[in-house]
């Protein structure tokens, strides 16, 4: 679970999201962006997409980043040979495995799946460049027929294989079942895939590195096909907490909110209210209870620390749900003396008032300085 390696698929699986359109400026401020960030693999959008995606594939593999360029593409020798061609560093061979893509999408049956797979393996491996092979719908394949394929791939010496859940119905404990399954299988590395149609995709992400899987595909706020796959900052969340000392060795964590932004902007969205990390209350404390220990020891209601993201808590005091512990800080922050007994006063005055209407941090500072104000006349 500590050494895992990010995938980065923003420029890929993300330009699949509705309202995604990246010119050549901004995919290379995207791809230095999440350089900077610190992932391990940038994903790019297949060259034989379009004119443009082959040339901005071609600019990107030139930047010099520390990043390995991958690019994403059907498992075929076309598509491979024109991967090949742009320079990048790995090539992601992609193929349907399971009955609903081999009978409605591509009509290929196993055997010529595999025996496709094993002459693209080849030729990209002749080339020295890395190759990963990936059964799309993997959950909703064959067991028998996908482990089958898997091994053979791996016999072939590819460096990855992947598991994807394309629908987005997967549960922990069927990604569990199947990771763990091809651990036992493959000798290479395992990277895996999640839609996040049900929700689930930050905890399969982490499942499947609990079960042995070794790359994790992202996007920045999890952009991508339908509501998209694995969001990057919500997994960077999640192992902050499950692996500290190597998520933060790792990544640059504090440029995570310009990185987020920049993708927002770009695709013309807001970062979600409710976003781990990021969102605007992600490290806003309410109610006098919480803020209370808050104040004292800040893990007590919080399992992240947001100076690791360079970012600041708020402790609210503008509802009628606040405590007077909340309106001391408060008080203290405005440089202003009161008593416990006098704070405990005009916190009995924001709560009144709060009572009657939403109250902004502009109102509550009012209400305590007037009151400040009063006790001195
Ligand atoms: C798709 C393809 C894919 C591929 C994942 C992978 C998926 O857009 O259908 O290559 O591992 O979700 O299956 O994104
Ligand atoms: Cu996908």
């Amino acid at each position: 679970v500590d050494n895992f390696k990010i995938i980065e698929s923003t420029l890929r699986e993300g330009e699949q999201f509705a309202n995604a359109f990246f010119d050549t400026e901004t995919k290379i401020k995207i791809a230095r962006a999440l350089d900077n960030f610190g992932v391990d693999y940038i994903e790019l959008t297949s060259p034989v997409s379009s004119p443009q995606s082959y040339e901005d594939c071609k600019r990107i593999c030139q930047l010099g980043l520390k990043a390995k360029i991958l690019t994403h593409v059907r498992c075929n020798m076309d598509d491979a040979k024109k991967a090949v061609e742009c320079g990048v560093d790995g090539v992601d061979l992609v193929i349907g495995t399971s009955s609903f893509l081999r009978e409605y999408s591509h009509g290929k049956s196993m055997e010529l799946i595999q025996k496709t797979a094993l002459e693209v393996i080849e030729y990209v491996k002749s080339a020295g460049v890395e190759v990963r092979f990936s059964s799309e719908d993997s959950f909703r394949s064959d067991l028998v027929d996908i482990l089958a394929l898997y091994k053979a791939v791996d016999r072939a010496g590819v460096n990855r294989v992947g598991v994807a859940d394309t629908v987005g119905g997967a549960t922990p404990r069927m990604v569990y079942d199947l990771v763990r399954t091809l651990r036992g299988v493959v000798g290479c590395d395992i990277e895996t895939h999640f839609h996040d149609d049900t929700g689930c995709a930050v905890g399969n992400a982490l499942t499947a590195l609990e079960a042995g899987a070794t790359h994790v595909d992202t996007s920045v706020l999890g952009i991508g096909e339908r509501n998209g796959i694995t969001p990057l900052g919500a997994f960077m969340a999640r192992m902050v907490v499950t692996a500290p000392d190597y998520v933060t060795s790792k990544y640059n964590l504090k440029a995570l909110k310009s990185l987020e932004e920049l993708v927002a902007d770009a695709v013309q969205i807001n970062i979600p209210f409710n976003n781990p990390i990021t969102g605007f209350c992600a490290f806003t404390h309410k109610a006098g209870i919480h803020a209370k220990a808050i104040l004292a020891n800040p893990s007590t209601y919080e399992i992240i620390d947001p100076s690791l993201f360079g970012l600041t808590r708020y402790v609210s005091i503008n509802s009628r749900i606040t405590g007077w512990n909340a309106v001391k800080s408060r008080v203290e922050q405005l440089g202003l003396k009161m008593t416990d007994e006098q704070v405990k006063e005009v916190t009995a005055k924001i709560k009144q008032m709060a009572d009657i209407r939403p109250l902004a941090i502009d109102d509550t500072d009012s209400i305590i300085r007037s009151y400040h104000l009063d006790l001195q006349q």
